[in-house]
C-alpha cells in the first residue's frame, strides 16, 4: 500500500438552499395567502479520526471535497431539506493546516475524535416569512448564504511510543518484524525501507506499546541526502528514540562518529529531538567480530550517558530483555509527567 502523508485539499460546506416564492392557489380561495417555505441548511464538513486509516492515501486524488446544498424552499410552506454532511476520515495524527494562513486548525489524535470543519450556509427564507400587517402579499425571498469553503493542508504524524533510529541496514526493519507483528521489507541494502512502518509490541499479558521504524538516516539527511528527514516527523511524537548500531561489515566508518552524525541530524531537524531519551541497541549479535567489537565500544556509548543493549535477531538474545525495559522506561516517564501519557492498550 502507498504510504501518503500530505495531501493538500479544497474542502466546501454546502450552500443554503434559497427561499421559495409562492402564493396559495387553490380553488375556491381567490387570494391566498403567501406560501413559500423555507430553504435547507447546507450541510456541514466534519473531520473525524478512523483508526483502520495509517495513510492520507484515500485523500490523494479528491482535491475538491463538499458537503451537498440545502434544498431550496418549496410552496404550501414547505421547507427544503438540510443538505448532506460531509464526513472526512483521516488517520490518528493528522494534523489540519488552513493552507492560506498556515493556521494550525486541529490535531487529530484520539480514537472517534472529531472536528468541525466548517458550517454549512443558511437556508433562505421564503416568502411566507415576510407576510407583515403592512405587506399581505410579500414578494420578498432571500437566496441561501453560501457554505464555508477553505484550503487545507493535512500532514499525518504517526503516532508511536517508540521510534527506530539509525544508519542503513542497521537492522530497525528487522528487530520490529522479530518483536511486533510488522513485517516490513529486509534486505542487505540500504534504503530497504521506503516509508514508516508501525508494529505493536505486546508485553505482559495486556499491555503493549507502539514502535515506530523509519527509514535509515545518514549524514546530511537534513539536507535531503538518503531519503532525507521527511519521514523524521513521524517519530517526532515518540516518548523514546531506540538508536541502532550495527558493527557489521555492512557499515563503513568510526560507530561512534556515525551515531553522533545521526544524533546530529535528529538535532538538525528538530532541536528537541536531541533531548529525547535514547537506548543505544548493538544489533547482529550472532556474529562473532560483532560481538567482539560490541565489547570494545560498549563503555565509550556509556561514558556518553547512554544505556546500552545488545541484541540478536537471529538468536533472539537480548530481545525480551529490551521489550521490557522499553516498557518500563515508558511507564516512568509516564508516571513522571501524567499528562503528557498518551494512550496505552493496557
Ligand atoms: N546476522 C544478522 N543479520 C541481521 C540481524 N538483523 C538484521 N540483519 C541483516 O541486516 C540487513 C539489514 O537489515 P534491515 O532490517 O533491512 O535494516 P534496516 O535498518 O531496516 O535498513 P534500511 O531499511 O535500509 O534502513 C539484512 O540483511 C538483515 O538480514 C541480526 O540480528 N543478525
Ligand atoms: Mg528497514
Amino acid at each position: 500500500m502507498k504510504f501518503i502523508d500530505e495531501v493538500n485539499i479544497n474542502v466546501k460546506a454546502g450552500d443554503g438552499g434559497r427561499g421559495c416564492l409562492s402564493f396559495l392557489r387553490e380553488k375556491y380561495v381567490p387570494l391566498g395567502g403567501p406560501d413559500g417555505g423555507d430553504g435547507g441548511r447546507g450541510g456541514d464538513v466534519l473531520l473525524e479520526v478512523d483508526t483502520a486509516l495509517t495513510t492520507l492515501l484515500d485523500l490523494r486524488y479528491k482535491h475538491h471535497l463538499k458537503a451537498k446544498n440545502g434544498i431550496p424552499g418549496m410552496g404550501k410552506n414547505k421547507h427544503g431539506k438540510s443538505g448532506e454532511h460531509l464526513v472526512i476520515k483521516v488517520p490518528p495524527g493528522t494534523l489540519v493546516y488552513d493552507e492560506e494562513t498556515g493556521e494550525l486548525l486541529a490535531d487529530l489524535t484520539k480514537v472517534d475524535q472529531g472536528f468541525l470543519l466548517l458550517k454549512g450556509g443558511q437556508g433562505g427564507r421564503g416568502n411566507a416569512r415576510f407576510l407583515s400587517s403592512t405587506n399581505r402579499a410579500p414578494r420578498h425571498t432571500q437566496p441561501g448564504m453560501p457554505g464555508e469553503e477553505r484550503i487545507l493542508r493535512l500532514q499525518l504524524k504517526l503516532l508511536a511510543d517508540v521510534g527506530l533510529v539509525g544508519l542503513p541496514n542497521a537492522g530497525k526493519s528487522t528487530l520490529i518484524s522479530c518483536i511486533s507483528a510488522a513485517r516490513p521489507k529486509i534486505a542487505d541494502y540500504p534504503f530497504t525501507t521506503l516509508v514508516p512502518n508501525l508494529g505493536v509490541v505486546k508485553h505482559g499479558d495486556f499491555r503493549s506499546f507502539v514502535m515506530a521504524d523509519i527509514p535509515g538516516l545518514i549524514e546530511g539527511a537534513s539536507d535531503g541526502h538518503g531519503l532525507g528527514v521527511r519521514f523524521l516527523r513521524h517519530i517526532e511524537r515518540t516518548d523514546l528514540f531506540l538508536h541502532l548500531v550495527d558493527l557489521s561489515y555492512l557499515q563503513e566508518g568510526d560507530p561512534i562518529e556515525n551515531f553522533e552524525k545521526i544524533n546530529h541530524e535528529l538535532e538538525r531537524f528538530k532541536q528537541e529531538l536531541s533531548e529525547r531519551p535514547m537506548l543505544v541497541v548493538f544489533t547482529k549479535q550472532d556474529i562473532t567480530e560483532v560481538r567482539e567489537e560490541t565489547e570494545k565500544i560498549r563503555a565509550e556509548f556509556e561514558q556518553r550517558g547512554f544505556k546500552t543493549f545488545a541484541i540478536s535477531a537471529v538468536t533472539r538474545e537480548g530481545l525480551p530483555e529490551l521489550v521490557t525495559i522499553i516498557a518500563s522506561e515508558l511507564d516512568r516517564m509516564r508516571q513522571a509527567d501524567p499528562l503528557d501519557s498518551s494512550s496505552d492498550e493496557g
